[in-house]
């Protein structure tokens, strides 16, 4: 019988939330057409139709040590990789398909060089694997809710055995739990109606993995998807709960709590324009100083962002993302002692940004450009030490005395009346 241990789980989640950024990858031959990963599914293309891309598919810029090195100079503690995706391409060579990066023109092994790349910077090594499956014949064709042939009646489902599937998912996730050494995070995506749980086979997936990768961490999606905290959350752990909450493109209000009101591990992923998989069209970017407060965000709620990129067609981070990248990494340098370790500091949210905590260090990040007296509520007027700026470290009196008289119990920062901030976002105290 699986029993939940709080202390086990709370010292192999340490590493992730200090971490709190992360860098997502969505890579493979969806990238070639360059609509979004999920082009087969909402044009109903065949198999055949969308084979072209196979044929194509040769990686010819790949260097996962780019990637690897973009991640780490943006701040980011860890990447995650889509070693499969719905498609069912995968991008490392498993012995039990033939629908593999190693049968293109690229010819080898892409996860095994990615995992590689990746731990050579010292960063923990993520991937992701899609629970759904638009190739295999087994998966549900006609009348599934997603499948590209959903509307093809000639794609019944009269000779499709979901075992069979299921025990084909299983053995690819053992490969990958097998042949690229320690892993830190597996990202099972996602679980929709009645595919969810059990359906998946989920108990024995998840002996299977904690077996082989005792410290790996796992998300929630084996019950859950983009929404629905999971059993964790409902303090009725199941043998396959998640470890942590994985929000997709929203940053939760309140943070993610349990039935208990406790804090939860959770996890918010987030594009930096509108899709996942490379797009060529979609230049909605974000900007880095925003990405940099829903970042705050997160960690100020107690979570973790990871943040996507859509390498192109030959393997190359989009000039966009990189630029933002590096403007993100510009701030980290500075600020990064505002967010490794860092958490909810249970202090009012002030009106201009968040606030940050770690210890009895209080963070306060102020997303626009504050004057005068800032009143940082929250603290107890004769414990602060000392106001510091924490890109620059350069000290800031706490609040004057005419400020004082008005409002006897709030602590202030002074920045005085023309406060030059660094570099105009999200300036810390
Ligand atoms: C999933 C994937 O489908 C998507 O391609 C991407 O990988 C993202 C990180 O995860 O997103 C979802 C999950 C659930 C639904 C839609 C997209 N859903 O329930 O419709």
């Amino acid at each position: 019988m699986y029993q939940f241990n709080r202390d086990d789980y709370n010292k192999r989640m340490e590493w992730y939330q200090d971490a709190r950024f992360g860098m997502f990858i969505h890579w493979g031959l969806y990238s070639i057409p360059a609509r979004g990963e999920w082009l087969r599914s909402t044009e109903e293309m065949s198999i055949e139709d969308y084979q072209k891309y196979f044929d194509e598919f040769d990686a010819r810029d790949y260097d996962p040590k780019k990637w690897a090195k973009l991640a780490k100079e943006a701040g980011m503690k860890y990447v995650v990789l889509t070693a499969k995706h719905h498609d069912g391409f995968c991008l490392f060579d498993s012995k039990y398909t033939e629908y593999k990066a190693t049968n293109t023109k690229a010819g080898r092994d892409l996860v095994k060089e990615y995992v590689d790349a990746v731990r050579a910077e010292g960063l923990k090594v993520g991937l992701y694997f899609t629970l759904l499956d638009w190739y295999h014949e087994d998966y549900p064709h006609y009348g599934d809710r997603i499948h590209p042939m959903r509307n093809n009646k000639n794609c019944g489902n009269e000779n499709r055995d979901f075992s069979r599937y299921v025990e084909y998912f299983h053995k690819q996730v053992e490969e990958i739990c097998t042949n690229y050494g320690q892993l830190d995070v597996l990202w099972f995506d996602f679980s929709y109606d009645d595919m969810r749980g059990e359906k998946w086979g989920a108990t024995k997936l998840m002996n299977m993995v904690r077996t082989l990768q005792p410290q790996v961490i796992i998300d929630n999606r084996l019950e859950a998807s983009g929404e629905g905290k999971g059993s964790l959350a409902e303090g009725n752990p199941t043998p396959y709960h998640g470890d942590f909450v994985s929000p997709e493109q929203i940053i939760p209000p309140e943070g993610v709590k349990d039935v208990n009101g406790d804090p939860l591990v959770w996890e918010a992923c987030i594009t930096m324009n509108n899709n996942w998989g490379y797009h060529g069209t979609d230049k909605f970017f974000k900007p880095a100083p925003m990405l940099i407060k829903k970042l705050v965000e997160c960690v100020s709620k107690g979570g973790n962002m990871l943040l996507n990129v859509g390498p192109d067609a030959y393997g190359n981070i989009p000039e966009e993302s990189v630029e933002i990248l590096s403007q993100i990494g510009k701030w980290m340098k500075r600020n990064h002692d505002s967010i490794y370790g860092c958490g909810i500091a249970n202090v009012p949210k002030p009106d201009y940004g968040r606030v940050t905590r770690k210890g009895n260090k209080y963070y306060f990040h102020m997303f626009e450009n504050t004057i005068g007296p800032v009143p940082l509520l929250g603290l107890e007027k004769n414990k602060v030490k000392k106001i510091r700026a924490l890109a620059t470290g350069y000290e800031i009196p706490i609040s004057t005395s005419w400020v004082h008289s008005d409002y006897p119990d709030i602590v202030f920062a002074n920045l005085g009346p023309n406060p030059v901030l660094p570099d105009n976002i999200d300036y810390v105290l």
